[in-house]
């Protein structure tokens, strides 16, 4: 594992490196921050449930986080058709009004030329019906090009609606290229289904079992209120005006790009860590099925797949993402304000969680032996507004295979002490440390720390 972290690295800094005759000096916070962004495609129905047009806009406010590299409108079993771009071009036209603002509290905020760019339509038509000869789409194409981008990083495809403009990009690539680049596309992908929304999942997952695949179903419970809505972030500015109320149910598609929030507290690939969007099991399952619905529109539409194997949510369910609610609550109202504030000191910024001298934003892991103490030291951590910090570590049960109870002195300090269970020898123990700060509102930041214990002599 540490040589394909040290690999990883390695390979984003000769790409720094390739780039530099042509990009400005990096710092080596720039060049941190950028070896953690994560590769962000979303496909959604937009048309279909509006509470698409609310993820987008929160997923447009933290688009700084992220290197997004396709904004594609897709069908799914509420939206069966697809002929334009309109509303993700609305929603983009007022990203664009927003972005002036956006730009003072952060220069990583992508310009709206370049989501443009990057923003298209894929499969038109429902499902697996419509993949296959003569069905490529430009968001299908899309795909295939992201994949075959000279980056060490995965790609992380997000359904927010049906997953047919990724099968046909699978599908294309299974026709025109050999095992071996077939092999090497499918490595590159990350697909994050919410909920199941046509056939095409199902076959993905039968067909190309090596493929990463999560379908996430708890994507309820987490949310906020309409009223904080209506106070916090429908009333800022040209992206609050494009925030729709909701129809049905608020944000659920929202959970896949907060899977791989880059804040510090998950490894989105060890889906068993949790973070923002969930906790998910490391085994797949089968028959995790799609929405209803797309068992109404034809009744063997994914049992003809049987079995099939994709990562489902642990039995924490939402509350695996409602345990963060301040810290994802108060992220989005601070960006929305930011997207209002043309006055750097006029807003709140998210502090900088230091472990134990490491400034990045990696997962860490240490070994110890049963009884022995171990020191977690957030000294350095740091606020750009110069707030001041708080600190509170916790032990996080739910991904760590050790269930007896762990004690962590100073727990608020920035020199936490845990003594390690004298019964927890092979065990794996989850620290998580939260970070926030006393601006409005208050901003987090998070680390975490495995512990593996060793096993008794
Ligand atoms: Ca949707
Ligand atoms: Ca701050």
């Amino acid at each position: 594992m540490k040589a394909l972290f040290t690999l990883f690295f390695l390979s984003v800094f000769l790409v720094i490196s390739a780039c530099k005759d042509t990009a400005a000096v990096q710092t080596e916070d720039s060049i941190n921050s950028t070896s953690i962004k994560p590769r962000i495609i979303t496909t959604t129905d937009l048309g279909a449930d509006p509470d698409d047009e609310q993820s987008l806009v929160r997923e447009l406010v933290s688009a700084n986080e992220f290197d997004i590299e396709g904004l594609i409108v897709a069908t799914g079993c509420w939206k069966k058709t697809q002929s334009n771009t309109t509303i993700l071009d609305k929603i983009l036209n007022a990203y664009s009004l927003a972005y002036p603002n956006l730009k003072v509290h952060s220069n990583a905020y992508p310009s709206p030329e370049y989501l443009r760019s990057i923003s298209s339509i894929g499969q038109r038509g429902y499902g697996m019906a419509d993949v296959g000869t003569g069905k490529d789409s430009p968001g299908s194409n899309l795909i295939i090009a992201a994949a075959d981008k000279n980056d060490a990083r995965p790609i992380w495809i997000m359904g927010w609606g049906g997953m047919n403009t990724v099968a046909q990009a699978i599908w294309k690539v299974k026709e025109t290229r050999n095992a071996t680049q077939l092999k090497d596309f499918l490595s590159k992908l990350r697909l994050y289904d919410v909920l199941g929304q046509d056939d095409a999942g199902a076959w993905i997952a039968k067909n190309y079992p090596e493929v990463f695949y999560i379908r996430a179903t708890s994507v309820y419970g987490w949310q906020p209120t309409d009223e904080y809505l209506a106070a916090s972030i429908q009333n800022k500015g040209p992206l609050g005006a494009v925030y729709p109320n909701r129809k049905y149910a608020t944000e659920g598609d929202t959970p896949s790009f907060m899977h791989v929030f880059p804040n510090g507290l998950n490894n989105p690939e060890q889906v068993e860590q949790g973070g923002w969007g969930g906790r998910f099991n490391t085994t797949k399952t089968a028959g995790i099925r799609s929405m209803s619905e797309v068992k109404k529109i034809q009744e063997d539409a994914e049992t003809q797949y049987d079995p099939y194997m994709m990562h489902g949510n642990t039995a924490e369910g939402a509350e695996a993402i409602k345990r963060w609610a301040i810290g994802y609550n108060n992220d989005f109202t601070a960006r929305m304000l930011w997207s209002v504030t043309s006055d750097y000191t006029k807003a709140n910024h998210h502090p900088i969680a230091v472990l134990n001298g490491d400034a990045t934003k990696q997962v860490l892991e240490m070994t110890a032996s049963p009884g022995a103490v171990i020191e977690l030291n957030t000294s350095g951590s740091k606020d750009p507004d110069n707030n001041k910090l708080n600190y509170s570590w916790v032990y996080y049960k739910e991904p760590s295979s050790y269930s007896g109870v762990v004690s962590i002195q100073n727990s608020t300090s920035t020199l936490a002490k845990i003594e390690i269970p004298k019964d927890a020898a092979g065990q794996t123990l989850h620290f998580v440390l939260e970070v926030y700060d006393n601006g409005t509102p208050s901003l987090y930041a998070y680390r975490r720390m495995i512990v593996k214990v060793q096993a008794a002599k």
